[in-house]
């Protein structure tokens, strides 16, 4: 493992202190001061929040959906049978580990699958699903539904585009947010949490 001098020192001073007030805090990336109680560069940027007004209509129902701006959310209309889509900007080597949804489904007949999926940008139709959830019941209230199980986690970029879609089969169906919990891992250039060891000597260069 490697810890710069920075960090240690920051670690230190906050355990030996008690209180991030006294110690100065540096971002590791742009050397700025802690300043007016505004953190630079925090990299604590979990959840990400898919609002509704991200979704798009995929195109074979336009008119199968519509935002609702005073209220915040997305909701299918009398022309059912159109299904929405929205980019998802990950930061890279985020491993996502759950998603989540507010919805009000209020349609007895119908429920709402919400899916996570990953496409290749060099292979034509490599489409991975990585998560899927589904609404159920009827109930006019908001509801939280999830997938705390993500497959293919490791957000790689530039070699995938990441998106959520869904489908709103009435106008009581009602998508607020789509949220992804991730962690940030640390990965160095050497590959060394990867287990790329390929490019380590035995001896110190
Ligand atoms: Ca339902």
């Amino acid at each position: 493992m490697k810890y710069s001098m920075q960090s240690i020192v920051i670690v230190v001073c906050v355990l030996a202190l008690g209180t991030v007030g006294i110690c100065q805090i540096t971002s590791a990336s742009e050397g700025v001061p802690f300043e007016g109680e505004q953190a630079k560069n925090f990299g604590g940027s979990s959840p990400l929040v898919i609002p509704a007004a991200a979704f798009s209509t995929k195109g074979n129902n336009a008119g199968s959906h519509n935002f609702i701006w005073f209220a915040g959310f997305v909701k299918g209309t009398a022309l059912s049978g159109g299904c929405i889509q929205a980019p998802v900007y990950l930061p890279r080597w985020a491993r996502v580990y759950q998603m989540w949804t507010s919805f009000i489904d209020a349609d007895g007949s119908n429920d709402a699958i919400v899916t996570l999926t990953r496409r290749a940008h060099a292979d034509l139709g490599d489409i991975d699903q990585m998560g899927w959830l589904t609404t159920s019941g009827s109930d006019t209230g908001i509801t939280s539904f999830s997938d705390v199980s993500i497959t293919e986690p490791l957000v790689m970029l530039h070699d995938y585009s990441y998106y959520v879609t869904t489908c709103l089969a009435s106008e009581n169906l009602k998508l607020y947010s789509v949220r992804l919990y991730f962690t940030e891992e640390t990965i160095f250039v050497d590959a060394f949490e990867r287990g790329d060891t390929s490019g380590w000597s035995v001896v110190s260069p």
